[in-house]
C-alpha cells in the first residue's frame, strides 16, 4: 500500500505539468483543465483533489517560474547520483514483466529511496545556495511526509479521504518552498543584481545554480518517470468511461474469473499464484454483504440479503480489503458481486438470521441492520408475467422482498454501500438482478457513486465498472438494450449459441455469429457486453438456458466453448471457476461446522477438496495468454464447414476447432510466419521443446492439421518452436 500511495501522491503532483491531456494554468475551477472527457465528473470545489489540483498547480507553475528565470547554463548530462535510481525507473519493465508482483515491490524500493533521493537533492540545493533565505526546511517536508504516510499504511486505513487530507498538509509546504525558490532564483537571474560580485563569486553562484537545475529537472522527471510506471493510469486517460464499460484490467491482462464462493484469504493467495502469473485480468466474488442463514447453507443464501455489512461465509471486511490490496499487488481487478434488488425472502420461522448476526422479519418488511422497513418495499405480488414490465419489475422474484429503488432512502443505502467498496478498491460490480430494477432507478444510483480512486490505479475520476444481469433471449418486455447506455450488459444469448454449437446441435459454421462483425444487430454491442460459457445459476439449471448450457462435467465441449470465448473479438470474457456439485441447490465444500473449505491443489496445479477451478486447467490459462498477445488483432481469414471453424488473430494467432464426433484433417490458412508451432491446447513449450501437438506452417502461412473430435488447436507467436 505504501507504495501506492507515495506513486499516487507524485502521480497528482505531476500530472496537472507533465502529461498530455492535461493543462498547467486557469481552467473553471483555477486547478486542473483536461482535454479528455474522463475528467468532466463529479468535479465540485468541495472536493478535496479540487484543492491538491490547485496546489500542484502551484507546484508545476512555480517549477516552470524557476526554469524560465535562470540564466541559461548547460544541463548537466550525469544526474544526482542518488537521484538517479529513483529517475530510471523500468516502466516497460511493468508492461512486459510477467512479474508484476515483483515490479510492484521494486517500485516500492524506487519510490522509497526516491523520496530519501528527492529529500538529499533539495538539502543539496539548500547547502550550496549563497546567503539562502529562509526556505523553510525541505528535509522536515519529506520527512514528515513519509511518516504520514508510513502512519497510514500501518494502520490499515485505505480511505482515500484521509490520504487526500495528508496531501493537503503536505502539498503547501511543497507549494510553499518552490514558490520561495522561484522567486529567489528571479532575483539570481537579475543582471543587474550580478554587476556588483566578483567573478569568482559569480562563477560559485552560477555552478550553485547549476546544481540547482539539475536538482529541479530530476525531480520532475523522477516524479514523471514513476507516474509514467503506472500502469493503466496514463496509457487509459483517453477512455470514455461514462459507459462504465472499462474493466480496467492492467497492461497486457484480460477475464474475469469468477471464483464462485470461495474465501477471501484463499482468493488473495490465488490472486498471488495463480490468476496473476497467469495474467488474468480480474476476479468476480460472490456477494460479500451479510445474508440468510440457510438452514441447508445451500448456495443461494447468498442471494437473500440482511444488511450491507460486510461479513460472509467468505470472510470479514478485514479480510475482503486485504485480499483486494493483495490481489491489486498481483495486478488482478477486484469486482464484486451486488445484490440490491431485494432482501431476503421469509421462511418458516421468524425472525431469521444473516451472517453477521443481524435478525430480521422479511414477511413484516423488517431488515434493523439496515434499517429498512415495510415503506421501502414494493407492495406485495409475486412476478408471474414476464410479458408485464411492471409486474418484472414491481413484484417479487420468487417472493424475496422487493426493494423499491425508486425510494430516495433505499437509493441512499445502496449507494452508500457500492461507495465503500469503491473505498476499499474494487474495480466495479456485477450487478445482480437488474432486469427487476428500473434503469432509470439504476441511472440515479450508478450517477451517484463516487469515481473509482486513482490511489489503486485507476484512471483520475474514471467510473467504476458495472456488468449487469438482464436476462434477455429475447421474447420478453424486458429488454437488455434498455441497459447498454448504463453499462455492460451480461449477453445470455452466448451461452446457448456457443452452448448449442459445441454440444454439436448447431453448425460450427454459426460460431461466425459470435465474433465482433457476425454479431452485428444478432447479439449486444461488443464494447457493451460481457459474455461466458456458463454462470453460476445456468451450469446448474437455474436462470435460463436449460440443456444448452454447458459446465465442466462435459470437459472437451467446454474447453472448446471457453477457447473460443477467449479466442473472438467479442466482448469482455469471463471465465467461470467452480465447485463440484450434484444437486443444483448443493453449496460449497464445507467441514462439520459449516465453514468453507479451501481448495486443496494437487501436484500438477489441479484443485482438490471438491473445487473444480476452471480457471487452473492448462488449456484455459494458456488461452488467457493467447487472448492477450492477440489483443488488438482483426478477427479474420473465417474458414468454416458444418463441422470446423478456423480463423486469424492478425498474424499473432491461429485457432481451429471441431465440434463433430469425427476426426478431421485439412489445410488452413493460419496467417503464421512460416516454422513449427506447439499446439497451446494440447501442451505448450517448455524449455524450447513443445510438450503437445507440433503444427507445420509452410511459407505461404498454410498448414495440415487433425483436429480430434470435440478438439481444439491454437498456435501463436509465442509457441513456435522453431
Ligand atoms: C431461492 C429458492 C427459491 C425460493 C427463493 C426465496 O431457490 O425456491 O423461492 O429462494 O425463498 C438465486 C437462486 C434462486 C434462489 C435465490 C435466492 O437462483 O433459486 O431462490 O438465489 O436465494 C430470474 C432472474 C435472474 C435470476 C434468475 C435465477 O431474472 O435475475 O432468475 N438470477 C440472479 C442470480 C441468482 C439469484 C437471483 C438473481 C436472486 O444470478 O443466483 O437467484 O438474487 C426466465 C426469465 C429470467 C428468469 C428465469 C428464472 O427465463 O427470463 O429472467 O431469471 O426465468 O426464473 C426459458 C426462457 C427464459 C426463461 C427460462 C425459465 O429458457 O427462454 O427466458 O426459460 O423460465
Amino acid at each position: 500500500m505504501k507504495q501506492l500511495l507515495i506513486i499516487v501522491c507524485c502521480t497528482l503532483v505531476v500530472t496537472n505539468a507533465q502529461f498530455p491531456g492535461f493543462n498547467i494554468g486557469p481552467s473553471g475551477f483555477g486547478g486542473f483543465s483536461f482535454s479528455s472527457p474522463l475528467f468532466n465528473s463529479s468535479f465540485t470545489p468541495s472536493n478535496p483533489l479540487d484543492r491538491i489540483s490547485k496546489l500542484t498547480s502551484t507546484i508545476g507553475n512555480a517549477v516552470n517560474n524557476v526554469q524560465r528565470n535562470l540564466p541559461r547554463l548547460p544541463q548537466l548530462p550525469n544526474p544526482i547520483s542518488a537521484f538517479s535510481r529513483f529517475a530510471r525507473p523500468s516502466s516497460s519493465s511493468v508492461n512486459s514483466n510477467s512479474n508484476f508482483n515483483s515490479n510492484q515491490n521494486s517500485n516500492v524500493n524506487r519510490v522509497s529511496s526516491g523520496v530519501d533521493a528527492a529529500r538529499n537533492a533539495f538539502n543539496e540545493i539548500m547547502n550550496r545556495l549563497p546567503g539562502v533565505p529562509n526556505f523553510g526546511n525541505p528535509s522536515d517536508l519529506f520527512n514528515s511526509f513519509r511518516d504520514s504516510m508510513n502512519n497510514i499504511t500501518d494502520q490499515r486505513a485505505v480511505n482515500p479521504d484521509q490520504i487526500l487530507n495528508q496531501m493537503n498538509q503536505f502539498l503547501p509546504e511543497v507549494a510553499r518552498v518552490m514558490n520561495n525558490i522561484a522567486n529567489y532564483t528571479k532575483s539570481a537571474a537579475n543582471t543587474d543584481a550580478w554587476r556588483n560580485i566578483s567573478s569568482a563569486i559569480r562563477q560559485q553562484m552560477q555552478d550553485r545554480i547549476q546544481s540547482m537545475v539539475r536538482g529541479f529537472s530530476n525531480i520532475t522527471s523522477a516524479i514523471r518517470n514513476v507516474a509514467n510506471s503506472l500502469p493503466n493510469l496514463v496509457a487509459n486517460q483517453a477512455l470514455n468511461t461514462t459507459l462504465r464499460n472499462q474493466p480496467f484490467f492492467f497492461p497486457n491482462r484480460s477475464g474475469i474469473v469468477h471464483l464462485f464462493e470461495w474465501k477471501f484469504d484463499d482468493i488473495a493467495e490465488e490472486c498471488e499464484k495463480v490468476l496473476g502469473p497467469n495474467r488474468y485480468g480480474g476476479v468476480q466474488v460472490s456477494p460479500i454483504n451479510e445474508y440468510l442463514v440457510s438452514s441447508s447453507r445451500a448456495w443461494w443464501e447468498r442471494y437473500q440479503p440482511v444488511s450491507y455489512e460486510i461479513k460472509s461465509r467468505s470472510g470479514t471486511e478485514r479480510q475482503f480489503s486485504d485480499m483486494v490490496q493483495r490481489c491489486l499487488k498481483a495486478g488482478v481487478r477486484v469486482y464484486v458481486d451486488v445484490v440490491v434488488n431485494h432482501m431476503a425472502a421469509p421462511g418458516s420461522s421468524t425472525p431469521l438470521y444473516g451472517t453477521a448476526g443481524s435478525t430480521c422479519d422479511p414477511l413484516a418488511r423488517e431488515f434493523p441492520a439496515v434499517p429498512f422497513n415495510a415503506s421501502h418495499f414494493h407492495a406485495d405480488c409475486l412476478i408471474d408475467d414476464y410479458n408485464n414490465a411492471t409486474n418484472v419489475r414491481d413484484c417479487e422474484l420468487g417472493s424475496l422482498a422487493d426493494l423499491d429503488q425508486s425510494n430516495s432512502f433505499v437509493r441512499e443505502k445502496i449507494v452508500g454501500y457500492l461507495n465503500h467498496l469503491i473505498d476499499l478498491g474494487v474495480a466495479g460490480f456485477r450487478m445482480d438482478a437488474c432486469k427487476h430494477m428500473d434503469p432509470e432507478d439504476l441511472k440515479i444510483i450508478y450517477d451517484s457513486l463516487k469515481p473509482v480512486s486513482p490511489l489503486y490505479f485507476y484512471p483520475p475520476f474514471a467510473r467504476p465498472f458495472i456488468y449487469q444481469e438482464v436476462i434477455d433471449l429475447g421474447s420478453e418486455a424486458v429488454s437488455a438494450k434498455e441497459y447498454t447506455d448504463l453499462g455492460v450488459v451480461m449477453e445470455f444469448q452466448w451461452c446457448l449459441v456457443v452452448g448449442d454449437i459445441f454440444g454439436g446441435n448447431l453448425s460450427a459454421a454459426a460460431l461466425e455469429m459470435l465474433t465482433k462483425n457476425g454479431s452485428t444487430g444478432v447479439l449486444l454491442p461488443s464494447s457493451q457486453a460481457l459474455v461466458f460459457v456458463d454462470n453460476h445459476d445456468n451450469q446448474r439449471g437455474h436462470g435460463a438456458g436449460g440443456a444448452s448450457i454447458l459446465n465442466y462435467k462435459q470437459k472437451p465441449q467446454y474447453i472448446q466453448a471457453v477457447a473460443f470465448t477467449l479466442a473472438t473479438d467479442y466482448g469482455i470474457a469471463r471465465v467461470m471457476s467452480s465447485y463440484d456439485f450434484s444437486n443444483s441447490d448443493q453449496g460449497p465444500p464445507e467441514d462439520s461446522l459449516q465453514i468453507i473449505k479451501s481448495p486443496g491443489f494437487a501436484a500438477d496445479g489441479s484443485c482438490t477438496n471438491g473445487w473444480v477451478c476452471e480457471h487452473r486447467w492448462p488449456e484455459i490459462r494458456r488461452m488467457i495468454l493467447f487472448k492477450n498477445y492477440v489483443d488488438g488483432t482483426p478477427l479474420d481469414h473465417i474458414q468454416s464447414t458444418n463441422e470446423t471453424f478456423a480463423f486469424c488473430r492478425g498474424e499473432k494467432g491461429f485457432i481451429v476447432f471441431n465440434n463433430s464426433e469425427d476426426t478431421i484433417t485439412q489445410v488452413y490458412h493460419t496467417c503464421l510466419p512460416q516454422g513449427q508451432y506447439c499446439d497451446i491446447i494440447s501442451g505448450e513449450l517448455s524449455k524450447g521443446a513443445c510438450t503437445g501437438t507440433v503444427i507445420n506452417v509452410d511459407a505461404n502461412g498454410d498448414a495440415q492439421i487433425t483436429l480430434a473430435k470435440n478438439s481444439v488447436v491454437a498456435l501463436y507467436i509465442p509457441s513456435k518452436v522453431v
